[in-house]
């Protein structure tokens, strides 16, 4: 872990990274509703919004939309990913170099990593390679830390959380992204396990806003450093006034209802 409080993807100590992969990892299902955010650009000029520090995407969104976006967002670009269509153990092919990650201009780099997969061994071998390279270009890397695999019966469970968080911060992640493990105690229980490295929540399906909000004041109350989401954002026709909101919530701490009646 490295610190990265000056890095551009953090704002007064906390992230909002506006995630949008979705078309690699689900497919465009998860733009059924909202046809035109299928148009990256959409999705880019969402991330312009002062609460937004990164967005994610993969390599492809990087080359053809972010040229047009380079001085008002910062880009963390995923280095590996999978398809849905993919039916074995969970993995996640590299797909794109730390080389090639820095050249388009990336300020951070993401990386998947399905602890307790039968992949699990290759996996850890790609992270270590892409957290070497990483440190080369002094770009911090953020580990989708997703336990999941054969013999894994709850990856949300507060126990997988927390060693989701742990192991991150052991092979050298400078921040774990994680799903919400049900309760703020057990989310902070996760946050201490991964000692002063940065924890992210990650966003799930689209919810209502209070209900997402409150989770999200839950998680920054357990000690979250903010939020990697996608789908409770752009599957939102406007989604300025969320974005609005988060802002209130991630940097001023504010409670949910609070932010949401202003
Ligand atoms: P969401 O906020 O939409 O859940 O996005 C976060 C994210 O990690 C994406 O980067 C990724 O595409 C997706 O979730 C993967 O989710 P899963 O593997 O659980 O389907």
């Amino acid at each position: 872990m490295i610190p990265i409080d000056d890095s551009p993807i953090v704002r007064d100590g906390k992230s909002l990274i506006l995630a949008m992969d979705h078309g690699l990892e689900h497919g465009p299902v998860d733009f059924e509703g909202v046809p035109e955010k299928l148009d990256p650009s959409t999705v880019f000029e969402t991330a312009t919004h002062d609460a937004v520090t990164a967005m994610a995407v993969q390599k492809g969104i990087a080359e053809g939309y972010y040229p047009s976006y380079e001085d008002d967002v910062n880009l963390l670009c995923k280095l590996n990913g999978t398809s849905n269509l993919w039916m074995g153990e969970p993995d996640s092919p590299v797909n794109c170099s730390v080389d090639y990650a820095a050249d388009l201009g990336a300020d951070a780099v993401g990386f998947t990593v399905y602890s307790g997969s039968n992949h699990e061994v290759e996996m850890y071998e790609e992270f270590r390679e892409i957290q070497e390279q990483s440190r080369e270009h002094d770009l911090p890397v953020v580990m989708w830390s997703y336990p999941r695999g054969q013999g894994l019966k709850n990856d949300t469970s507060p126990s997988t959380i927390a060693y989701a968080t742990r192991l991150a911060l052991e092979i050298g992640a400078d921040v774990a992204k994680v799903k919400y493990p049900g309760s703020t105690e057990a989310m902070a229980y996760a946050c201490k396990a991964a000692g002063d490295m940065p924890v992210v929540m990650s966003g799930g399906s689209k919810v209502s806003d209070y209900e997402f909000l409150s989770t999200v004041e839950a998680a920054v109350d357990a000690g979250c450093k903010g939020l990697a989401v996608g789908r409770n954002v752009w599957q939102r026709e406007n989604p300025e006034p969320l974005l609005d909101a988060l802002e209130k919530v991630i940097y001023e701490e504010e409670p949910a209802e609070a932010a949401l009646e202003e």
